[in-house]
C-alpha cells in the first residue's frame, strides 16, 4: 500500500475505525475511505482480512475488533464480497461494507453479495465503489457521541452546500 502514506498521516496509534479489504487490489477504492477518515482527524487502522484465503484470521478479526478498541468497521471486498457480512456476524460493532467493482460485472456481485443480508445481521452497505462515503458514515457514527467530531461534521456539510450553491451560480451567469 505505497500509496496509502498521505491517507494514514492521521494519528493511527488509537485506531477507532478498522478498515479492512479482500485483497490489496481493494485499496485504490478502499484508500477513499482512509482519507475521508484522515480528513476529520479520525484514527484508523488498514489491512487485508480476506473471508476466503484467511478465515481464521478474518474471525479473529472480528472476534477482537471491540475489545481493541474499534468502534466502528469498514469492510471493502469484491465478486462474491463475504466478508461485511462475515465480520457484522462475529462484532457487536457496526459494519460499513464497501462494493468494490471488479473487471466484470460492474460490482454488480459485490453489492448484491454484501446488501442482502439476514435480518438480525445488519450491514450499512454504501454505493458500488463508495468507499468515500463509507468514511463519512463512520465519522457520522462516531460523531453521535462526540461534539467536536460533530461540529466538523456540520462545518463540512455546509461546505457541501456552499460549493452545490457555488455551481448554481456559476449555470445563471
Ligand atoms: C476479493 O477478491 C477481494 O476483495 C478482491 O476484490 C477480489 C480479487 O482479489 P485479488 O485476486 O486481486 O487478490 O476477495
Amino acid at each position: 500500500m505505497s500509496d496509502s502514506r498521505s491517507a494514514e498521516a492521521a494519528d493511527t496509534s488509537r485506531p477507532t475505525v478498522g478498515i479492512v479489504m479482500g485483497s490489496d487490489s481493494d485499496w485504490p477504492v478502499m484508500k477513499l475511505a482512509a482519507e475521508a477518515l484522515a480528513e476529520f482527524g479520525v484514527p484508523f487502522e488498514a489491512d487485508v482480512v480476506s473471508a476466503h484465503r484467511m478465515p481464521a484470521e478474518m474471525i479473529e478479526y472480528g472476534t477482537h475488533a471491540a475489545s481493541r478498541g474499534l468502534k466502528v468497521i469498514i469492510a471493502g471486498a469484491g465478486g462474491a464480497a463475504h466478508l461485511p457480512g462475515m465480520l457484522a456476524s462475529v462484532t457487536p460493532l457496526p459494519v460499513i461494507g464497501v462494493p468494490v467493482p471488479l473487471k466484470y460485472l460492474d460490482g454488480m456481485d459485490s453489492l448484491l453479495s454484501i446488501v442482502q443480508m439476514p435480518a438480525g445481521v445488519p450491514v450499512a452497505t454504501v454505493a458500488i465503489g463508495g468507499a468515500r462515503n463509507a468514511g463519512l458514515l463512520a465519522v457520522r457514527i462516531l460523531a453521535a457521541s462526540d461534539d467536536g467530531l460533530r461540529s466538523r461534521m456540520e462545518d463540512f456539510q455546509v461546505a457541501l452546500r456552499d460549493q452545490a450553491h457555488a455551481k448554481g451560480e456559476r449555470l445563471r451567469a
